[in-house]
């Protein structure tokens, strides 16, 4: 017999309390621990309510088949509203990031077309390669200058260089030129624009639990912070966009080269400006923590496994011989080197969660769910898993080459029509910058330090990932 939904256990019945304790446990750093200890006490599936942010979570790969299957037409995750509450202050529209329904659908039909498909590949590969050179000759020069001349500075130097990396590599796709130029010094802008990004995660997270309409009537903190960033952010968005749009309409005739997503989604016409203003801005913002955490943690694990490294050195080694020098050829002939950033993403994942609004009921563990209620997949804690993963603590890419099942095992970038809008950017990006790095430098680490993560809205190390560089 199938279960009630009340029965479902967990803490659900009192929010407040609830968001007490969790604020107790230092929560809102620590949320993926404590996802992990509910999944530890309660089993497969728990229920729980903290503030006023309800959710039943699930940890299995074949019960997120089943979310994914029940997501319906127009997926819908959690709303953060921190984001939209933002937009509706500032009176700015939403991009395909906040949108639901039928105005989602539409624009991301649209956008799925000159940001996600297999054939943007050949234009966005070359502006990335060019990207990855120059970050490799940026840290030469770096490691150069410092005392210790074999060694890079440290870690915070390089962490603030990885944050210019990505930056620059999703402005090269998105405005076709290069920003925030790395060669010699960073570009001041740029590096205000990646600071209000990383302070308009941090303050997110507070107002998953308490809602920032309350926030801001009292006049918190948090709320200001995050208006700020915001503010921030789409300031820098808004030149960069006003720039482009100005050259676009000086040129006359149709471009040489690719002129960068923008551009192309300026030309087609097929969204109004807003919208196109709106998703970009979003595409800027979500294009530099994710993929430049996603290296440096996949550096930290190739530091720690030596072996490792050096088998995906000579993977690279070779698919440039047998390529010729071709990056789109190369990256068909990188197979481990594509497992190590699954590996990584798996152990080290972005997202704690993946969280759906069901569209229909569902049975999981046998327990009853209706539509309508927001159901999470516990992604970091499938990630460690020893029943899902063999082994889950180790790092090891080639599990992903073996013929095991993947159902529903690699959920990174998320699922289907709501999945990750940047996902062949962001693999597109690391899976170069990896080749660059591999080619060029040893990666070492200094001394035995743990490195943990941390919650600010995207899990973070929790301390500086110290490397050491030594070139090749
Ligand atoms: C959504 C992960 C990089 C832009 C998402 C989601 C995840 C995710 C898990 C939610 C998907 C779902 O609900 O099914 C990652 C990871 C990245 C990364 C792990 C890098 C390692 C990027 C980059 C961009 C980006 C580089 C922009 C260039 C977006 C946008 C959405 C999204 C716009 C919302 C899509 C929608 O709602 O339709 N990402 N992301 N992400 N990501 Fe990423
Ligand atoms: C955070 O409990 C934990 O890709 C919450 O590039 C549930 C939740 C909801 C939405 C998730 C968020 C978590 C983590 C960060 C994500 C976000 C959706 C998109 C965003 C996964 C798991 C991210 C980092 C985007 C950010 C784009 C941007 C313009 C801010």
């Amino acid at each position: 017999i199938v279960r009630p939904f009340s029965e479902i256990p967990g803490l659900w019945k009192n929010g407040l309390a609830n968001l007490y304790n969790f604020w107790k446990l230092d929560g809102f750093r620590n949320l993926h621990r404590i996802m992990l200890q509910n999944f530890n006490t309660f089993g497969p599936i728990y229920r729980e309510k903290i503030g006023y942010y309800e959710s039943v979570n699930i940890i299995n790969p074949e019960d997120a088949a089943i979310l994914f299957k029940a997501e319906g037409h127009y997926p819908k995750r959690l709303k953060v509203e921190a984001w939209t509450s933002y937009r509706d202050y500032r009176n700015r529209k939403y991009g395909v990031l906040l949108k639901n329904g039928e105005e989602w659908r539409s624009n991301r039909v649209i956008l799925n077309k000159e940001v996600i498909s297999l054939k943007m590949l050949e234009n966005f590969v070359p502006l990335l390669d060019d990207v990855g050179q120059d970050f490799v000759a940026r840290v030469h020069k770096k490691i150069q200058r410092s005392v210790y001349s074999t060694h890079c500075a440290g870690s915070a130097p390089f962490l603030c260089l990885s944050f210019t990396l990505s930056f620059a590599a999703v402005s090269s796709v998105l405005y076709g030129e290069r920003l925030g130029l790395m060669l010699d010094y960073i570009d001041p802008e740029a590096q205000h624009f990646i600071d209000c990004i990383t302070l308009m995660f941090k303050t997110t997270s507070p107002m998953l639990y308490i809602p920032p309409s309350l926030l801001r009537q009292i006049g918190a903190k948090v709320w200001r912070d995050h208006v700020e960033a915001w503010d921030g952010i789409f300031n820098q968005a808004d030149r960069c966009i006003q720039n482009i749009y100005r050259q676009l309409r000086q040129e006359t005739g149709s471009p040489k080269r690719y002129p960068g997503i923008l551009a192309s989604l300026l030309m087609l016409d097929k969204l109004s400006i807003e919208d196109i203003k709106a998703s970009v801005t979003e595409l800027m913002a979500g294009g530099v923590d994710t993929t430049s955490i996603t290296l440096l943690w996949t550096l930290y694990e190739l530091a720690r496994h030596p072996t490792l490294q050096e088998e995906l050195r000579a993977e690279v080694v070779a698919a440039r011989a047998e390529s010729q020098g071709d990056m789109q050829e190369m990256l068909k002939r990188i197979p481990l080197v594509k497992g190590a950033l699954k590996e990584t993403l798996r152990l080290h994942p972005v997202a704690v969660s993946l969280q759906r609004y069901i569209a229909e009921d569902i049975i999981i563990q046998n327990y009853h769910i209706p539509a309508g209620t927001l159901v999470q997949l516990g992604l970091h804690a499938m990630g460690r898993d020893p029943k899902v993963f063999f082994r889950p603590e180790q790092y090891q890419p080639s599990r992903w080459l073996r013929t095991e099942t993947h159902y529903f095992r690699s959920l990174g970038f998320g699922f289907g029509p709501r999945q990750c809008l940047g996902r062949r950017i962001a693999e597109t990006e690391m899976q170069i910058f990896l080749i660059h790095m591999l080619e060029n430098f040893r990666v070492e680490k200094q001394r035995h330090v743990e490195v943990q993560s941390t919650f600010e809205l995207i899990l973070l190390p929790d301390k500086p990932i110290i490397l050491t560089l030594k070139p090749i």
